[in-house]
């Protein structure tokens, strides 16, 4: 996701966390305003065009190497590569998490890295190696050239929200926790935490990233590369993803509401 998607994610976890899971993190990341994880969410997609940060690009995806549309799935093995994935990146920075003789910096930063990887999990294009996850797959979106992995990242949400500030963020988190709490996902979330074990973190995240990369087969690339390629996507294909993209949000805020919340639970 781009700043929207992944700030979004990161104020819905915030509306569900229990009071210890925010006095912890506040802590962790030393900020005590209510944007404590909103504000660190984007941090890890700076820091990966750093020298120092240039490990953690694999980090933000798993290359599924299955075929779509006709066939989806992941595995861990086949598809988490020797410099990592973002499911080994999630288990390594929730242990980093868990270990409280580490230093603080240490700590803080394997916090900023998992609000951002829950995050780029529930992105199905983060799930898949087509066309290195879609971004050389090229087309327009109301008239501008771009690619299909941007499209999904950055021009539908934001085509959705209608900018890209962490206010609007803030507003479309608040749209997202009504849903949860009231609306559509209402009798949907408790199911959202199945199978969710701090103990097993490479099993809980790979079904989040199943589920994701299943989308890439039914919505992202229903009739192949061939159909979107060269096309306009502001149209029919946006009206298509946009309840996706709004579950798939909603989805990675809850989760890692309750994956931060087992965490602190753990730690107290
Ligand atoms: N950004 C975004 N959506 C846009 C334009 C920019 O999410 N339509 C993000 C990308 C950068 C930050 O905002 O992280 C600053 O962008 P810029 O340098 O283009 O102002
Ligand atoms: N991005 C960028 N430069 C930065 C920070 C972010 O270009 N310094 C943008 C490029 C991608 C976006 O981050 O569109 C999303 O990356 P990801 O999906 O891994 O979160
Ligand atoms: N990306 C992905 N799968 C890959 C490579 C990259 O999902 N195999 C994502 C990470 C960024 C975007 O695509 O969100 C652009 O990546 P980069 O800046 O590395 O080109
Ligand atoms: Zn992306
Ligand atoms: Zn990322």
């Amino acid at each position: 996701w781009g700043s929207l998607g992944h700030e979004t994610v990161a104020y819905v976890a915030s509306n569900f966390v229990a009071a210890e899971t925010k006095e912890l993190f506040q802590k962790l990341l030393y900020n005590d305003t209510s944007s404590y994880l909103a504000n660190v969410a984007t941090w890890a997609d700076s820091f990966r065009y750093t020298a120092a940060g240039r490990f953690s690009a694999p980090f933000h995806f798993i290359d599924a190497e299955d075929n779509p549309p006709t066939s989806c799935s992941v595995t861990y093995s086949r598809d988490c590569g020797e410099k990592g994935c973002v499911v080994g990146a999630i288990q390594n920075y929730t242990s980093q998490l868990l270990d409280t003789t580490l230093p603080a910096g240490t700590r803080n930063m394997a916090a900023k890295f998992i609000v951002h990887f829950v995050g780029d999990i529930h992105q199905p294009l983060h799930d898949e190696a087509l066309d290195i996850g879609g971004n050389t797959v090229l087309v327009t979106f109301g008239g501008v050239k771009t690619n299909l992995h941007h499209v999904w990242d950055t021009n539908m949400p934001e085509k959705l929200i209608g900018g890209y500030s962490l206010a609007y963020a803030e507003k479309w988190a608040e749209t997202l926790t009504t849903a949860i709490t009231t609306g559509i996902y209402r009798s949907l979330a408790a199911s959202w935490l199945d199978g969710i074990d701090l103990a097993d973190p490479v099993t809980t995240s790979l079904s989040w990233a199943e589920e994701a990369n299943a989308f890439v087969c039914t919505t992202v690339l229903p009739n192949g590369v061939e159909a979107v390629a060269d096309q306009e996507l502001d149209g029919d294909y946006y009206t298509a993803a946009v309840p996706v993209i709004q579950l798939q949000v909603a989805r990675a805020g809850y989760r890692l509401a309750r994956w931060l919340d087992l965490i602190a639970q753990s730690v107290a």
